[in-house]
This record gives C-alpha cells, structure tokens and sequence, in this order.
C-alpha cells in the first residue's frame, strides 16, 4: 500500500487550490508532475556537471557523459533490455515512432507488404506509417475493436498474415483506456514473420514492462509521461534490428569518419543520436525510474486500479454518464472517457475546472478512432498513483453539476 499523503510531500504543484478549490489533476495521459526528486537532479545536474558530453576529455564533460549514459543504463534496468546499446534516447514517443518510420520503415518495408496497426493508436502512431505506406506502395490495415473497445482475437488473427511486414500496437489506449493483449499479439505476429512496435506510452508509467517478456522488437515510450521532464523520450531496440537501420538524422556524435564525399558512422547507440543530447531529460528520467522503483510498480498500479474502479462504480451510477471503453476494469488502464449526454466534452471540462478538476476533453490524438466510434470526441479523466479517493469524489461532485450549469435539472 502506498502512503498517498507522504507522497503527496513530493509534488508541490498538487497543493495548490483552483478556482479556489483544491486542485484535483486527473490528466495524468496527457502528462504527469515530477516529484522534488527530479528537480532537485537536474538543478544538481546543472550545478555541478553541466557540460557537452562526448566530447571532451575534460572534467565536466566527463562527469556529463557519466550522468548520460547511467541514465541509459538506469533505462536498461528498468525495461529489462539485454544491453544499454538497445536503447536510444529521443525527444518524445512520437520522435521515436517517426524514426522508425524513417529509418526501418522506409529502407524494409517494400511494395505490396502490409502494415498493421490498431484503430486505437494515437496519431503518432498511425501518420508516421501512412507516410511510409504512401511512399513504398505498401498497404497500411487496421484492426478494429468490438463494443467493448478491446480487439477481438479473431480481428488479430485475420488482419496480421504472411504479407504482413510490420505490426505497430499501442499497449494501453491513450483516447478510451484499452489494454491491448500485445504479449499475444507480438507472438502471433512472430509466428507470420512481423516486426512488432510496442507503443509503450501509456504503460511504462503504471505498471511493470519487461521487453523480454513481451518479446516487443522495438518499444517506444515518452519521459514526461512518467514523472521526468518533457523533451525525454526512449525508443528500445533489438540489438540486430537496429543494428541494421541507417541513421534518422545526420550531423555531430554520430559518425565515425567523415571525408568530403562520404561518412561513416558511429556504433550503437550514438548512430541514431545526432547532436548535443538532452543531458537534463536524461538525468531527470533516471531520477524518476529510481522513484517509481522505488515506489513499486505493482503499488503504482494497484493504487490506480483503485481510483479507477472506484471512479467507474460512481460514474456508472449516474443516468446520463456513458463510460466509452471497456466496462470492465480487468481490461482497462487507469484512463476513463465518458459522455454526457447533452453536453459538449469542452463544456465538461470547462465546468469541471471551476470545481478544481483537470480533465482532458476532445479527440486525443485518436481522430479515426473516434470517426470510428460514431463520436467526435470526449471528456477523459487519467489518474495517476498520487491521486486520491477525495479527488475522484470531487471529480464526481463536479460531474452530478454539470448539467444543472447548462440549464438541465439533473
Ligand atoms: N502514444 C500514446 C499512446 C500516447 O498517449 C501519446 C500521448 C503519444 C503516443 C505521444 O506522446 P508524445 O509524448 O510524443 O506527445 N498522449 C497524449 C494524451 O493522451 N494527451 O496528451 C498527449
């Protein structure tokens, strides 16, 4: 069990009142707050070690080089990966998915293959594959969700086949909160001979993720999403795929030799890192690992399984509340959107600001998901482990007002 009230000590932001009222921040999908812990590391960071690592031989750089590549390591540790090599540092999941894009999308994927992804992926994860299917002839298919939003089996089965080169699969949806069954998905896809991406934005920060477990060839995620700053973000590899994909940007730290006409280029992983490096993401991400490992992903995950199924019990008991996603808890994230019916989703959430609430209203990022749906958007509440039983009260409190504002009489 998690002490929320001691961890709350950790987020200074979280004290604060809205509209005079206590702030209760249930959009944890779209960001989460960085405990003192991650601050407090990059302000010693810059204190103390600040300089352009790799490329000097001198003190500073060295002591930044250090700090750089112990967060990789930190990384490595925590995905399970095999080598620190595996796992490249980006700007964000999204920079992640569209260097695949580029990189092995656009050198291995050929005329005629097929590309499957879900009808739940976030935009990052649906253009970047447009755009190579576009580009190389090749055919980009879906796979669609039943009533429940979850992704029936047999949809798996007929939509990933033999021509099928590449699989790329959010874990948890970001837009309705599905848990994907991707153990399962990147096996079966294995079977027929596909490369799978795991599009781990949504899970990395609540629950554990082994990349050997899941067998994920490649595994994308975001630092920010996960109590590190913005402008952080991983993409794990195997080894031999990365291996043989080319660089995605060229220019300083990635090469090996340059002459006028040609160059070669640097080994794993500075190949695919171009440019001074975010140093300060990487050491804020390393301290935000160690405080979720130390908090214990089973806790973390257990304690918003609570606020979630608590939240979903009190909003299925008012009349004009529709939960879209899965009903059952078993089958969801800590994410919930919802309708209410005769009420605009940015209404909602302006509404709800007013009683303290934070929730995120729209399409999130999933427009043919929504298309797809028959809606054109939603109100979405994410919880994170810092949040409390009283907040989800207050969201609820908030949400039983909504309709009186507009006029309703319940
Ligand atoms: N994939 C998923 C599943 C996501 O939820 C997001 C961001 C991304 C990729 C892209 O992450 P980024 O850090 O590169 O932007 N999702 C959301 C959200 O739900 N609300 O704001 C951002």
């Amino acid at each position: 069990m998690l002490n929320v009230s001691k961890i709350r000590e950790d987020f200074d932001i979280l004290s604060q009142k809205v509209n005079n009222k206590p702030l209760a921040y249930l959009d944890n999908a779209a960001t989460t707050h960085k405990p003192k812990i991650v601050t407090e590391a990059i302000k010693s960071y810059y204190d103390k070690h600040n300089a352009n690592p790799h490329r000097g031989a001198h003190y500073l750089s060295v002591m930044a080089t250090e700090a750089y590549e112990g967060a990789r390591e930190r990384v490595k540790t925590f995905i399970n990966a095999d080598k620190a090599l595996e796992v490249i540092f980006t700007k964000n999941a999204t920079e992640s998915l569209n260097l695949l894009a580029y990189s092995y999308g656009m050198n291995f994927i050929n005329e005629g293959d097929e590309i499957v992804i879900s009808i739940l992926e976030h935009h990052s994860n649906i253009i970047p594959w447009q755009n190579v299917a576009r580009s190389k002839g090749a055919i980009l298919k879906f796979m669609y969700i039943d009533e429940d939003g979850r992704i029936p089996e047999e949809e798996i089965k007929n939509k990933i086949t033999e021509k099928t080169k590449l699989v790329s699969i959010t874990h948890v949806s970001n837009a309705i909160g599905t848990v994907n069954p991707v153990e399962d998905i990147v096996k079966y896809a294995h079977e027929k001979g596909a490369v799978v991406i795991v599009d781990a934005s949504q899970s990395v920060p609540h629950m554990k993720v082994d990349v050997k477990t899941l067998d994920a060839d490649f595994l994308v995620f975001s630092g920010h999403k996960m109590l590190a700053p913005m402008g952080i973000g991983v993409l794990y590899g195997k080894e031999e795929l990365l291996e043989k994909m080319p660089p995605f940007l060229y220019g300083g730290d990635m090469i090996e030799y340059v002459w006028e006409q040609k160059s070669t280029f640097a080994e794993l992983p500075y190949k695919l890192e171009a440019g001074t490096q975010n140093v300060e993401g990487a050491v804020g991400l390393h301290a935000a690992i160690d405080y979720l490992d130390n908090l214990g992903l089973d806790n973390v995950k257990e304690a918003e399984e609570e606020l979630a199924s608590y939240a979903l019990e009190k909003m299925k008991e008012i009349p004009y509340v529709k939960i879209v996603g899965p009903k059952d808890m078993k089958d969801r994230g800590a994410v919930i959107s919802f309708e209410i019916e005769g009420v605009h989703p940015h209404d909602v959430s302006t509404i709800l600001d007013n009683y303290g609430v934070a929730v995120r209203a729209g399409h999130h990022c999933a427009q043919p998901l929504m298309k797809y749906l028959g809606i054109n958007s939603t109100s979405r509440v994410s919880f994170y482990f810092y949040n409390t039983i009283e907040e989800v009260d207050q969201f609820i409190e908030g949400l039983k007002n909504v309709r009186r504002w507009l006029g309703y009489e319940s």
